[in-house]
């Protein structure tokens, strides 16, 4: 099914007729709701619970209409979409956000996260609440994170061991200008591209290789045409549940209350179901034949990656969040 605006008048036109979008004459307000993942993957399952504890708070009167599997566009047009006020919520990942925000840009940096309890302790802290803050220059609303665990590489080509390993691949990264400046860092071509292409690219050849969590290698199918995966961990770029400002400016203080506390109240669902996908995915694929190896020594990696902090830490204000962030125990 082709994916962006086209499939979007559908949905539009439902939408219109059902809900009134959040407008201030309806009664009950249907919120329109974006992921690219399945109907059962942690992130689309955490605006389900979002949704559930929207529908029973407000007795009926305020709830979200998912539609998951990217059916309303690719990340880099919903995330315009939600700028225009024609998706009401979105999740996304923050890679594709950090093309807009270069606050949001700085979780994207290689190597920033110690692990996934630092990056929790940030992220649940003042830092991350500034950080969902700060988007109203852009139009956005931030309401949560979501896990999305460590990225790695993996290609069809060969294991990665070292950075040069990486010399000659086509690696397919996410549209973020971050991401392909961290796999020219490391000495390989990085070819932006949207998630749902990546499958078919990678078994017709135009790339080599990609990088990603272990649940969205599985899900996607990716372990089926590109088996090596290499734990180099190179970063942990958390998801994102984003609203449109425009849909928030229609909405009633307590509305507004009780959206944020809905989205805080979806994080520990998502959680739990991340952490035992991580697990079971990786079970699977290797079950499945993919050939799965540790980095002993990251550091060249790390240090392959410095350069980029300079090229993205432009601001001094954007150096002194990663310092923030780096103290945070
Ligand atoms: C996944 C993320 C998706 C998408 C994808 C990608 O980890 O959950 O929303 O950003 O990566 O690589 O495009």
């Amino acid at each position: 099914m082709p994916k962006g605006w086209l499939p979007l008048f559908p949905a539009l036109l439902f939408w219109l007729s059902a809900s009134c979008h959040g407008g201030s004459g309806s009664s009950a307000k249907v919120l329109l709701a974006a992921d690219d993942h399945p109907l059962e993957y942690p992130t689309t399952q955490g605006l389900v619970a979002m949704n559930r504890y929207l529908t029973e708070k407000s007795g009926g009167r305020l709830s979200l209409d998912i539609f998951a599997d990217s059916v309303l566009g690719e990340e880099k047009v919903t995330i315009e979409q939600t700028q225009l006020g024609i998706l009401d919520i979105n999740r996304v990942n923050v890679s594709p956000v950090a093309q807009i925000s270069p606050e949001l840009g700085v979780l994207v940096l290689p190597y920033l996260f110690r692990d996934q309890a630092h990056m929790r302790r940030v992220l649940d802290g003042e830092i991350g609440e500034e950080l969902l803050g700060s988007l109203g220059r852009y139009n956005l609303v931030g309401l949560c994170f979501y896990d999305s665990g460590a990225r790695n590489f993996y290609n069809r080509v060969r294991p990665i061991l070292k950075p040069a390993d990486l010399v000659g691949l086509k690696i397919r990264v996410q549209e973020s200008a971050i991401m392909v400046g961290m796999v020219k860092a490391l000495g390989g071509s990085p070819t932006p591209m949207a998630f749902g292409e990546v499958y078919s690219s990678l078994a017709t050849g135009v790339i080599d290789g990609a990088e990603n969590n272990w649940p969205s290698y599985e899900y996607t199918g990716h372990y089926q045409v590109a088996g090596y995966y290499s734990l180099d961990e190179h970063s942990r770029v958390p998801e994102i549940v984003l609203m449109s400002r425009r849909t928030w400016a229609r909405l009633s203080p307590e509305e507004r209350a009780l959206i944020k506390e809905a989205a805080r109240a979806s994080v520990p669902a998502q959680r739990k179901l991340w952490s035992a996908l991580e697990e079971k995915a990786r079970r699977d694929v290797e079950a499945n034949g993919a050939r799965v190896n540790a980095i002993p020594d990251r550091r060249p990696f790390e240090e392959a990656m410095r350069p980029l902090y300079d090229q993205v830490l432009t601001d001094p204000k954007l150096r002194a969040l990663v310092e923030r962030i780096r103290a945070v125990p």
